[in-house]
């Protein structure tokens, strides 16, 4: 009897302390989970539910290898241009590869003049399509903007100081603002099943060069942080856009340079970038992007924000084996969600192989290699 209590005893305690043990690992799963990935603290406190999964998959990305970018990739390429054909969707990546990239680059510029056709030509109804399609097939949309200058009407390279008349107070600041309502308008159109598109929107751009209106000497930096927050709040607020996830990204940085001079802060930004491309100088190149993807690196991870590498390239990819040997080395532990190539105009103009091109086979090795990931790689593992 005694022995039968005892055991009763015992076996009342054995089931609590599983209960306990069981309880305590369920709850220890969910802290971790909250921590990484269910709330992270974005710019958008009432961000879609489609834009934090965005924001958790690049997170998920990061872990396993970098997504392979393309600017305009499905816009046009070498020998064919979407608005002639859309019937099929086309991508030089995919013409070499087999397979897509798996984050695909926009561009606004000229929608803030109400034009019908952007900078490079694509029109904005195209890009809304394209969009849609590269959502529907997993892909991951980032999206710039080569704003013309609101002062002179001139291009984003008319260096003409222009911070100071769009902020709050200064004299363009209306027509700022219609720019910004005709962002906010495309946006709008970016919806499948009645709900926008998670994108991630990447203005003022290399803002630490001086060939924009909005950089080094056309501007000053109190400014420049001023136009990006009021940015934010227009989109956010007043146009209630909640499908956004901002990248802060400067060029290349000089050696005197600091990467946080024109930051808007931790509230403004959810992802740091940084652009940088090689000027036919491998060496040079790589050293430039090892060093500064380490400072991006670091301050990312003391500020808990995802980074990538939002722009680079060789421009018409006349170094060989320049993706396996150049920049795979350069990136490959660099810890990046995405690394993005700009556009393929023509032969001169291009930083994606073609069929035929110099590196072609070299960019069919590049997508074998563990941590490239097209999209393929992160639909089949990252969702
Ligand atoms: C630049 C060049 C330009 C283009 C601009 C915006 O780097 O490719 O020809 O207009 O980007 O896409």
């Amino acid at each position: 009897m005694i022995n039968s209590i005892n055991f009763y005893r015992n076996q009342k305690l054995y089931n609590i302390i599983s209960i306990f043990i069981i309880f305590l690992f369920v709850t220890s799963c969910n802290c971790d989970e909250k921590k990484d990935i269910k709330k992270p603290i974005l710019v958008d406190k009432k961000a879609s539910e489609k834009t934090i999964a965005l924001h958790n998959r690049l997170l998920e990305i990061s872990k396993k290898g970098f997504a392979i970018g393309h600017q305009d990739d499905t816009s046009y390429g070498l020998g064919w241009n979407y608005k002639d054909d859309t019937t099929t969707i086309k991508s030089d990546v995919e013409k070499v590869t087999g397979d897509f990239p798996a984050v695909f680059g926009f561009d606004l510029g000229w929608i803030e003049i109400d034009k019908s056709y952007n900078l490079d030509t694509v029109p904005f109804n195209a890009m809304t399509n394209l969009i849609i399609d590269a959502h529907k097939r997993g892909g991951i949309i980032t999206i710039s903007w080569h704003l013309n200058n609101p002062v002179t009407g001139g291009n984003s390279w008319d260096q003409t100081s222009a911070i100071p008349n769009i902020i709050k107070g200064g004299d363009q600041r209306e027509k700022y603002e219609l720019w910004v309502s005709r962002v906010a308008s495309f946006m709008q159109t970016l919806q499948i099943n009645g709900e926008v598109i998670p994108v991630i929107f990447r203005p003022f751009h290399e803002m630490n060069g001086s060939w924009f209106w909005w950089g080094g000497a056309n501007c000053e930096a109190n400014d420049y942080i001023t136009l990006w927050k009021e940015t934010v709040e227009l989109l956010r607020d007043k146009h209630n856009l909640h499908n956004i996830l901002y990248a802060y990204s400067p060029n290349k940085l000089n050696p005197n340079d600091n990467y946080l001079k024109y930051y808007p802060g931790d509230d403004y930004v959810d992802i740091l970038g940084i652009d940088i491309y090689d000027f036919n100088n491998a060496e040079a190149y790589q050293k430039a992007v090892i060093h500064d993807l380490e400072i991006v690196k670091k301050i990312a991870t003391e500020k808990n924000k995802l980074y990538a590498f939002s722009e680079t390239g060789l421009e018409s990819l006349k170094t060989e084996k320049w993706f396996t040997k150049v920049l795979y080395p350069a990136i490959e532990n660099s810890g990046i969600s995405w690394v993005l190539t700009w556009r393929n105009y023509d032969t001169k103009h291009h930083y994606m192989p073609y069929n035929g091109q110099l590196n072609e086979s070299d960019f069919i090795e590049f997508e074998k290699l563990p941590k490239t990931l097209f999209l393929k790689d992160i639909n089949a593992n990252i969702n």
